[in-house]
Order: C-alpha cells, then sequence, then structure tokens
C-alpha cells in the first residue's frame, strides 16, 4: 500500500466524514481483537466429498499456536486463541484434563498468545442422542462436568469467556417431545450454572439445524436470550452469523440484546451454505452489525463493556492463515466504516421524515466509503504492515510450513 495513497484517502475521509470521527475509527480498528480458533488451523476437512486438508495445516497444538501467533504478528488483532476442551485438553476426547489445559496457556504465553473462548465440545463421541438432553443420566452427567471444567479452564487459564454450543435437537417429527428436550435443556444448563464461577462470561449459541434437522432445542436467538435470562447476569447468548436462516436481520438483534442490556458474543464468518465455514467478507451486513456493536459500545470499548468476539471458521478448502487474515482485514474495514457513520446527518435526515436521505447518509459510509486508508494507518501506528495478508504472501510462511510439515 502506498503511503501517498493512504494520506490521499484520509483526506477524502476527512472532508466527508469529519476528522474527529475518521480519527476514532483509526482508534477503534488499534483496539479491536478477535479469538482465533485452534481448530482452523488443524487438520479440518474431509467428509464425504473427498479428505482434502490445505497443505501445510497444523499437526497439533503447538503448531497451531505458531500459526496463531504468526498471525497475531501480522494483524495485531489476535492475541487469543479459542479452544475446545475435547479437542485440545483431552487424551481420549471423552474427557478433559486441566494440566493440558494449563500447559497449552504456557505454551500461548511464551509465544505472546493468550487463552481466550473456551468451549466444552458437547457435539464429538458420545452425544449421538445429545448432550444436555441425552436420555442417559450419565452422559449428561459427563457433558455437565466438561462444561464445569470448560468454565474452570476460562476462569483460571483463559479470558473468563465460556461459550456453550449443543448440537441437541431431533431429525424427525415426533422423535422427541420438544417442551420436555427444552424444560431438560434448562434443567442441566442449571446445574451446570451452579458450579461455575460468576466471573465467568457463559454465552449460550443458538443454531437453527445441524446436526439435527427438523428440531434444535436452542434454535434462535430468543431461546438463548430466555435461557440466559433465567440463569443469572453473567449469562449472555452467542451470535454465529452462519446459524440463521438466510437474509435474518442480525444486526437487530445485536440492536435487542444491547437494549436489553445482555452482554453477549459473536462468532464470525459467512452464511452462504447455512452453516459457519466460510472466511468473513467486508459486506453490508457486517458493516450494519458493526454499527450497531460500535454505537451499542459493545467493540472497541472496555474490556467490561466489550462482547466476546471470536472467529468461527474451517473450510476444508482454503488456505487457512490467508482466509483468518482476510477475516480479521473484513472486520477491520466493517469497524471502521461504522465508526465514521454521520450520526448527525442521520438525525437530522429522520426528524425531518426524510427516509431515503436517512438511508443514502448511511449507505454513504456502511457502502460507499473506501476505509482501507482507516485501517492501514491503524495498523502502521502499531508498527504493523499496513496490509497483512501482502505481508503474509511475501514472507514466505506458507511455502515453509508447507515443506516443514510433510
Ligand atoms: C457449531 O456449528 C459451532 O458454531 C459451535 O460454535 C462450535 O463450537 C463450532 O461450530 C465448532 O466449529
Ligand atoms: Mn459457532
Amino acid at each position: 500500500m502506498d503511503r501517498k495513497w493512504i494520506d490521499r484517502g484520509m483526506e477524502n475521509l476527512y472532508a466527508e466524514f469529519g476528522e474527529t470521527r475518521v480519527e476514532k475509527a483509526v482508534e477503534a480498528v488499534k483496539k479491536f481483537q478477535v479469538d482465533v480458533p485452534s481448530w482452523t488451523l488443524g487438520a479440518f476437512g474431509g467428509g464425504r466429498f473427498g479428505d482434502y486438508t490445505s497443505p501445510g495445516f497444523a499437526r497439533n497444538i503447538y503448531e497451531k499456536l505458531d500459526d496463531a501467533a504468526f498471525i497475531n504478528n501480522l494483524t495485531g488483532a489476535a492475541s487469543m486463541v479459542a479452544t475446545h476442551v475435547l479437542w485440545d485438553f483431552s487424551k481420549d476426547g471423552m474427557e478433559g484434563d486441566y494440566e493440558i489445559a494449563r500447559k497449552v496457556r504456557d505454551e500461548c504465553r511464551s509465544r505472546g498468545l493468550f487463552l481466550g473462548g473456551v468451549s466444552p465440545t458437547c457435539f464429538t463421541s458420545g452425544s449421538e442422542n445429545g448432550s444436555f438432553i441425552a436420555p442417559d443420566g450419565a452422559t449428561r452427567k459427563r457433558y455437565v462436568e466438561q462444561t464445569v471444567l470448560a468454565g474452570r479452564i476460562a476462569e483460571k487459564l483463559g479470558n473468563k469467556v465460556l461459550g456453550l454450543w449443543f448440537p441437541d435437537g431431533s431429525l424427525y417429527p415426533g422423535q422427541v417431545e420438544i417442551r420436555d428436550s427444552y424444560e431438560l435443556m434448562k434443567k442441566t444448563l442449571k446445574e451446570s450454572y451452579s458450579a461455575i464461577s460468576r466471573d465467568v462470561l457463559i454465552l449460550i449459541e443458538y443454531k437453527v439445524f445441524e446436526p439435527n434437522t427438523y428440531s434444535t432445542v436452542i434454535p434462535d436467538w430468543g431461546t438463548a436470550f430466555v435461557l440466559a435470562r433465567s440463569l443469572g447476569e453473567n449469562v449472555g447468548a452467542l451470535i454465529d452469523l452462519g446459524h440463521h436462516h438466510p437474509i435474518a436481520n442480525v444486526e437487530q438483534i445485536v440492536a435487542i440484546l444491547l437494549a436489553e442490556k445482555m452482554r453477549s458474543g459473536f462468532h464470525f464468518n459467512i452464511s452462504y451454505a447455512l452453516d459457519d465455514d466460510q472466511a468473513v467478507e467486508p459486506n453490508q451486513q457486517a458493516a450494519r452489525i458493526f454499527y450497531e456493536l460500535y454505537r451499542g459500545g459493545a467493540v472497541a470499548s472496555s474490556p467490561s463493556k466489550n462482547w466476546a468476539y471470536m472467529l468461527d471458521q474451517a473450510s476444508g478448502k482454503e488456505n487457512r492463515i490467508h482466509a483468518i487474515i482476510h477475516s480479521i482485514d473484513s472486520l477491520h474495514l466493517s469497524l471502521a466504516k461504522a465508526a465514521i457513520v454521520d450520526t448527525d446527518k442521520l438525525k437530522e435526515a429522520r426528524r425531518a421524515g426524510e427516509i431515503m436521505l436517512a438511508n443514502r447518509i448511511f449507505n454513504d459510509a456502511l457502502i460507499n466509503a473506501d476505509v482501507r486508508p482507516i485501517v492501514a494507518k491503524a495498523r502502521m501506528e502499531k508498527d504493523l504492515p499496513a496490509d497483512p495478508l501482502e505481508a503474509f504472501v511475501k514472507s514466505g510462511y506458507q511455502k515453509k510450513i508447507e515443506s516443514d510439515r510433510k
């Protein structure tokens, strides 16, 4: 990126949106942090369409952390690594081990990283009939124990964020009594909640379907909201962009959670295929979501007000490091757009009942503005490359891991 191009771009943005707003956007981008999931750097992929896994994937947790550290060094925005207890801290995939978690935390530290959000992994072997609503009490007990352990790891070793997602539901109408499933979920959640420190922000993730196709016990944000409220103040909802029916108005969900003062969290990805696999793109939806988050003080704000942010992407097809850096770039651009909306002009247009004008003012920032100079300036002020993707390609890191990890 050419310095002159960046400076000229900044001048244009100052002229259109005002220097104060644009500089605030620079500051917001400098502060933004998002967790990188450990699993996206590993051997994810395969399935019935072939077992391709992108070359150079990390073969163990240490290599995953090496890659995460490399990403953080290029972007300055990814110092935390999100983990799954049964993927990252377990010998047998059935029970987690606190000591392994402690070692991973130490490995993070030695690479300038931290443990970010922790999940108990309620969807691997043994969850075929569900986890928190499994008909068999021993299975439910095991998942409660894993959840409590994940809570302890989050509290003592991580950033005090615990993410809960359950695959529970049904494939066919009639398979389960829907009301009973919900009540059992509520009961098992209460049991787990009572054994987890109140210092931990517990996030309940919803998903409209998959792996169950007919009903999911926590299918939408309303259900997550009700369950969270029924537990306590340290519980919020977890929005995963890929977990909705198409064209859901996700920014409205964010606005309502903020209005209800429910500190919550986000899993970013893109949802062309109704799940959570692809890298984030800097599209209109992302910008509108960031507008709500920014206006609501939930991003680039104080640690106690910030929501918890994580990338949740793991496509088998693309180069993982490239895809994560692209996501971070997209989030930076979306945040910058959100921060420069001319809210004074917007208020005036609304007061005058000028609907189209309000829409145009909104879109001038969220769709039409070129905010790449803001993001580049923020990075340069942190002594980072203006374009981390270009820096990644030039670094030769990918070639190196492809040859080292054969
Ligand atoms: C489920 O689809 C989910 O979104 C949950 O957040 C899991 O933790 C994650 O995917 C695993 O990739
Ligand atoms: Mn998710």
